[in-house]
């Protein structure tokens, strides 16, 4: 397909100034060495706090950066939210929404985290939709299901292959240790792209990632999959190493 890998890195709610440039600055070198011969895209979404500085470690290289969440509101008495607009003038490209550590900690509905990439897109950002399923979800056999309501609630209409991309992150997969079989991951993203192929322009062509405690020992095998499109990092994302070695197992 003409789907290009994308890795990309959550730092979630990590690092100072000094250890965030530091590794900024330790991907963008390696990244900048490769150039051209990339196989894929790659983005760092720092803590709202450094992506500042985090842009100036990117300068000049192959990175793109993004925030991890932004409000569905464009200006206003919002105390704490920071604007779509505010990370597109910072140098983001790409806006992170719906992850579960927000749907589960600051009670994020479907159609919050929609209204929220709408207002990415509205701004000319790329919005990374975050779906998936809990454990007790899976166990009773509905995590298709759960998934696919969240795909249609969250997506928003006026979303394309070029400025929507799709994160598949079951929840207990996350920073566990866990991950599904092969089988399943193969299974959920196909019918991911099912439901994106009747929503959206393009649809077969938007991307979607897989997150859940992705590393290098399992990443090669994941990214292989035919419809999994590149990676959403946490953990294995704030160590330079593990991360680039995560970039090279992309296809
Ligand atoms: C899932 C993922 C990144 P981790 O949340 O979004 O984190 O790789 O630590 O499981």
């Amino acid at each position: 397909s003409a789907r290009r890998p994308l890795i990309a890195a959550n730092w979630k709610m990590n690092g100072l100034k000094a250890d965030g440039t530091a590794l900024a600055g330790a991907v963008a070198a390696r990244a900048k060495a490769v150039g051209t011969a990339l196989a894929g895209d790659i983005l760092i979404c720092p803590p709202a706090t450094l992506i500042d500085a985090v842009a100036e470690a990117l300068a000049d290289s192959p990175v793109a950066l993004g925030g991890q969440d932004c409000s569905a509101e464009p200006s206003g008495a919002f105390t704490g939210d920071i604007a779509a607009a505010m990370l597109r003038d910072l140098g983001c490209s790409t806006v992170i929404v719906g992850h579960s550590e927000r749907r589960a900690g600051h009670h994020e509905t479907d159609a919050a985290v929609r209204a929220k990439a709408t207002a990415a897109l509205a701004e000319g950002l790329t919005a990374i939709v975050c779906v998936g399923e809990t454990a007790t979800e899976r166990d009773e056999g509905r995590a298709l299901d759960v998934v696919g309501g969240q795909v249609l609630g969250s997506v928003p209409d006026g979303a394309t292959a070029a400025t929507l991309v799709v994160a598949y992150e079951p929840v207990w997969a996350i920073g566990t240790g866990r991950v599904p079989t092969l089988d399943d991951i193969a299974a959920m993203h196909r019918h991911i792209r099912e439901l994106l192929a009747g929503k959206v322009v393009g649809g077969v062509d938007v991307r979607i990632l897989y997150g859940g405690s992705v590393k290098p020992s399992n990443a090669r095998e994941i990214l292989a999959l035919d419809d999994v499109d590149g990676a959403l990092v946490g953990g294995a994302s704030l160590k330079a190493d593990e991360f680039w070695a995560i970039v090279e197992a992309a296809p």
